[in-house]
């Protein structure tokens, strides 16, 4: 696959901070005649915001192969006007697409990751099932995007809420060196999926719910914990967050400790942090810093009430962040608000980007 050199700079200009809106106008096109993307678990919350999102951006697909469960297959899914059948999983190894995304859950991913990777496919893959394995990559774009080589063939998506953090925290980790962060998470029902969703709508309007994806009551209501809870009294939600930051940062020093929360609210998920660093820094300076990293937005005018909010990250790619201040309970510490809408950027669109840089940079057979 050959890759013109101004692609490549637009491509290069993206990553060292140009307009996100101006990046997805730029066509994939490759030199070569096909580009075969497999989309397992494409029914989904996930594998729908996939779809929305490759459609969006332009990404130069001339074989769409949707994959969902079985009682799916034969079904036709609408991609840009054409009509597709959905795959089963055989079916879609069979077709040995160039790129698969994944988003199928765990032991889906399992399963088949290995065998799309056995016929020359490089999967992308949103579950948790590769995220910590030492052989696989964890990426996101913005941060690290540098650790990928033509072999990895499974790469793994992180967990949204921990992509949202690293796109915020590496550029001041850059500069003044994170020592401990402290993470109090608010996020979206979105994040766990379609039965949750119609659990918050149906108590909203009805006061019940018969299809419970949660224990408890989840409008009017925060229930502090996220996936299941662990030996040490953490929820799995919460040591993803602790973990994969670490591994994508590409630092074991960097101290973490989390809460993970889920309100109800849909469009994104918040997070209240808390930064202490090695270095003194100056709170303009963080600001500008933040201001003019990729795929972020600030937000924060307190005097004009802007900050980041769901209502306002929903259905958009970058990591919104605001009311940056100066912790002044401890030096060279600050808090800040970052949200962001966590079926995209936090799962989709981080996804996306991930095969954008592949194509771009040549590593895809
Ligand atoms: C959640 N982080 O919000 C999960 C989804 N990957 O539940």
């Amino acid at each position: 696959m050959i890759i013109t050199s101004k692609k490549r700079n637009l491509f290069i200009n993206y990553f060292f901070n140009v307009d996100l809106q101006f990046f997805s106008l730029i066509t994939f096109a490759t030199q070569k005649n096909e580009m075969k993307i497999a989309v397992v678990g494409a029914t989904g919350l996930v594998g729908t915001k996939m779809l929305q999102v490759l459609a969006e951006r332009n990404f130069e697909v001339t074989e769409l192969i949707p994959v969902a469960s079985e009682k799916s297959v034969g079904k036709l899914i609408n991609f840009k006007g054409k009509d597709y059948k959905v795959h089963s999983m055989q079916q879609a190894i069979d077709a040995k697409p160039h790129i698969a995304l994944f988003s199928a859950g765990g032991s889906t991913s399992l399963e088949f990751a290995e065998k799309f990777a056995a016929v020359g496919t490089t999967v992308i893959d949103n579950s948790s099932a590769w995220r910590m394995d030492p052989t696989k990559k964890l990426v996101v774009p913005e941060v690290n995007a540098n650790v990928l080589t033509k072999a990895d063939k499974v790469i793994a998506n992180p967990n949204c809420s921990t992509i949202q953090m690293v796109v915020a925290l590496m550029p001041l980790h850059k500069k003044y060196k994170i020592k401990r962060v402290v993470v109090s998470t608010y996020q979206s029902v979105t994040g766990t999926g379609v039965k949750a969703v119609n659990q918050l709508m149906n108590e909203r309007e009805k006061g019940t719910s018969e299809e419970m994806a949660y224990k408890y009551k989840i409008d009017m209501n925060a229930i502090p914990q996220i996936d299941v809870f662990l030996d040490n009294g953490y929820t799995k939600e919460e040591m993803k967050m602790v973990n994969e930051t670490k591994k994508i940062m590409g630092d074991n020093s960097i101290q973490l400790t989390a809460t993970t929360v889920r309100i109800p609210v849909m469009g994104g998920h918040s997070e209240s942090v808390n930064l202490e660093f090695e270095s003194e820094f100056d709170i303009q300076e963080v600001k500008d810093l933040l201001a003019n990293s990729p795929g972020i937005i600030l937000q924060d005018e307190p005097a004009n009430q802007i900050y980041p909010m769901p209502m306002w990250a929903h259905d958009k790619d970058e990591v919104f962040v605001g009311r940056i201040r100066r912790d002044e309970s401890q030096p060279k510490t600050l808090n800040m608000w970052i949200v962001s809408d966590n079926l995209r950027k936090g799962a989709a669109t981080n996804a996306v980007q991930i095969a954008e840089y592949l194509i771009v940079n040549n590593l895809i057979n």
